[in-house]
């Protein structure tokens, strides 16, 4: 009788850091998913990554970066011209390829405190450690790649090669990293994409997202029962 192939199921946790969850880009009610993520960790997954938010200073996304401009305010940026070449791309598709940033008060910074992983979470729980946001130029809030696929992070490639047939994800913010990270999980389509409600907050707390979330394809599971339930544990 042909057996079901059992599932290989990873955990990717999403900038679970101190300026997300007290510092300078807190989201609300932060501090209350710290719990919820560490015992998530806990369970039992065949491989677990973690990605972080890793800006230079001056980074494009910083308000900082831009005298004059309002924080949370928007501006339209452009892909650089140097990785646009570098990537083989059409130059003269730059100028059409602009996006609306959002400008955020400075925020993981490199090396700085803001930047670490929230305690009690270490990066030593991890298979590994996407870093993201590292260009000044490039914002990115997948863990997979930026908008105009000039950065591609390793996370794909250490998935397929673990054969990860369920995807879940956790962290903050939902409406930003999260979503960004998920929709691309989803688009890979080698592995079912999932997001733990229960482990994510948000900078709005509208919550837009989970519709947005739901018509990409990824599934949404409430709470961590219900995730445990689906581990069987
Ligand atoms: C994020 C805003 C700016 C995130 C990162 O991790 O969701 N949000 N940079
Ligand atoms: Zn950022």
């Amino acid at each position: 009788m042909a057996e079901t192939p059992s599932p290989v199921n990873a955990l990717l946790v999403i900038d679970m850091q101190v300026d997300f969850i007290t510092g300078s880009l807190a989201v609300p009610d932060g501090p209350s998913v710290i719990d919820t993520v560490k015992d998530i960790i806990n369970l039992p997954f065949h491989a677990r990554y973690a990605s972080k938010d890793w800006h230079p200073p001056g980074h494009i996304s910083f308000a900082s970066a831009h005298p004059g401009k309002a924080l949370f305010g928007l501006m339209t940026i452009l892909p650089p011209k140097h990785l646009v070449i570098a990537k083989g791309q059409d130059v003269r598709s730059i100028a059409e390829r602009g996006l609306e940033q959002v400008l955020w008060p400075d925020h993981c910074v490199q090396g700085t405190p803001g930047a670490q992983l929230v305690d009690p979470l270490r990066e030593d729980q991890f298979d590994a450690i996407i870093l993201k946001g590292t260009d000044p130029g490039v914002e990115c809030y997948s863990a997979f790649k930026d908008p105009w696929e000039l950065l591609i992070s390793d996370l794909e490639a250490l998935l397929r090669e673990k054969r990860v047939t369920d995807l879940y994800i956790v962290g903050v913010a939902g409406d930003y990293c999260v979503k960004a990270s998920a929709i691309d999980a989803a688009k890979v389509g080698a592995w079912k994409t999932w997001v733990v409600r229960e482990g994510v907050r948000s900078v709005s707390t509208e919550g837009k997202e989970w519709d947005i979330l739901k018509s990409a394809g990824v599934g949404i599971i409430d709470t961590i029962s219900d995730l445990k339930a689906r581990l069987g544990v």
